[in-house]
């Protein structure tokens, strides 16, 4: 495989790829690095490769012509694929990387100053590769980014112990820990597992610690990460499977701040009911202190719940008072504390109690959570959530000690915010649980 630079500082790749595996790569000939600086295509006596921005502004634009003519030079033999380090370019992935080492030729290259003209990259340049969200003062890090990337995927230059099929079998996942001797570090040993001789359990703990860590420390990654089956018994169940909506009709205040027990209504019932099937949450929990409207939400969900001929069998309505109350979609209770007691012996831990308010500040700052901060979060504790919405002008203040969490509210913009709170309930649903991030239509 062969890499090109072109740079007014050769001097800084060159002795960057002398050790280490690209070194040895490039001594058995695997990979070969040149460079060509666009100072040997300039014909004043300066030398000049810069010239300053038409519209003005401060610093110099790198000349068209002496670095077209060093790409040209370098990009025929074998036909190069040209890239130019930007970061305005798309993000270096191991994807991309991948991709890259299939090609036979590199031409990578790299700016000074303020940038390069325009009209280079039109007509000289293949791809724009950014290798983070940084400014350097050169591309020159950036191409020796992409030859190290590259070049350890290239046949026979990596060794047989580190291979690069272990490395496709955790692709998108952070790495597990590493360990080695001694095996007491002061007062820390090496995890117990490692030591046993165990190699299949060895495995799933490596495993386990990666899924871990990549849900943790990148949400990003993990979203787009499709665990397989054996994944999936190493890992918390899926969140929206443990999580539970509650419909809160006291206490919640009235348009004047006063603690009040609202009315249930109709459209609350089923919209939400509707809301927790599609996104797959465990059960809506509809809670009010007045028996009768208790007997009318559950009439109301039975009738609504019959309707469903696609309901899964567990989602039917249950006989009441049976053990089969615990399965049931819809579920009545006269308080927020009987739904966590039913909870808590149900999954036999309490769950994580979440509320959401229009004002949070009314919330300990140390307890508010954006959507995807308790995504992060509450995925990787194994026990129910429990998701409070408040119906009326929402929950009252007093529930601030029932709660451990608290969502930021949703703005849409404007100076008036009174959603419904069966729409404020979808929207945050979708937040939490959409699966359509990234994913084409
Ligand atoms: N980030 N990823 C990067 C960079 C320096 C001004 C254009 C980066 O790849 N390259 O910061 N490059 C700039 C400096 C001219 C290149």
């Amino acid at each position: 495989m062969k890499f090109s630079v072109v740079t007014i500082l050769p001097e800084l790749i060159a002795p960057a790829l002398t050790a280490g595996v690209v070194g040895r790569a490039r001594e058995a000939g695997v990979i070969t690095v040149e460079t060509l600086s666009p100072r040997e295509f300039t014909s004043d006596k300066h030398r000049t490769v810069d010239d300053s921005p038409y519209g003005g502004g401060p610093g110099m634009v790198m000349k068209p012509e002496p670095l077209l003519a060093a790409i040209s030079q370098l990009a025929g033999d074998p036909p190069a694929h040209r890239i130019l380090l930007t970061p305005g370019g798309t993000p270096l992935t191991q994807a991309r990387v991948r991709e890259l080492v299939t090609l036979p030729h590199l031409v990578l290259v790299c700016g000074r100053y303020e940038g390069i003209d325009e009209r280079v990259i039109e007509l000289a340049i293949d791809e724009e590769i950014s290798i983070g969200d940084y400014v350097l003062s050169g591309g020159e890090l950036g191409a020796l980014v992409v030859i190290d990337a590259v070049s350890r995927l290239v046949p026979g230059v990596l060794g047989e112990a580190t291979s690069v099929d272990d490395e496709s079998h955790s692709a998108g996942l952070l790495e597990y820990p590493q360990y080695t001797r001694p095996h007491a570090l002061g007062d820390r040993t090496v995890p117990a597992i490692l030591t046993s001789g165990n190699h299949a359990a060895i495995a799933s703990w490596r495993r386990a610690q990666a899924l871990e860590r990549t849900a943790q420390r990148r949400p990003d990654l993990f979203a787009r990460f499709h665990p397989t089956a054996a994944d999936r018994k190493l890992m918390p169940p899926p969140l929206a499977s443990r999580t539970h909506l509650a419909l809160v009709h006291h206490p919640v205040v009235d348009r004047t701040g006063k603690i009040v027990t609202s009315s249930l209504t109709n459209f609350d019932i089923h919209d939400l009911a509707r809301s927790t099937l599609t996104y797959g949450l465990a059960a809506y929990h509809i809670v009010t202190p007045i028996t009768s409207q208790r007997e009318k939400a559950q009439h109301i969900a039975s009738l609504w719940l019959e309707d469903q001929a696609g309901a899964p069998p567990t989602r039917k309505p249950p006989a009441s008072g049976s053990r089969a109350h615990a399965l049931a979609l819809v579920r009545t209770a006269d308080s927020i504390d009987t739904v966590i007691d039913e909870l808590t012996a149900e999954y036999g831990v309490a769950p994580l109690v979440v509320g959401t308010s229009a004002r949070p500040e009314s919330f300990p700052a140390a307890a508010r959570r954006s959507p995807s901060e308790l995504l992060a979060e509450a995925s990787l504790i194994p026990g129910p959530v429990l998701i409070l919405l408040g119906t009326g002008w929402g929950l009252a203040d007093s529930l601030i000690h029932s709660v451990s969490r608290v969502l930021t509210p949703i703005e849409g913009g404007s100076d008036w915010n009174h959603l419904s709170v069966r729409s404020a309930g979808a929207i945050l649903l979708d937040r939490l649980f959409d699966r359509c991030v990234g994913r084409p239509a």
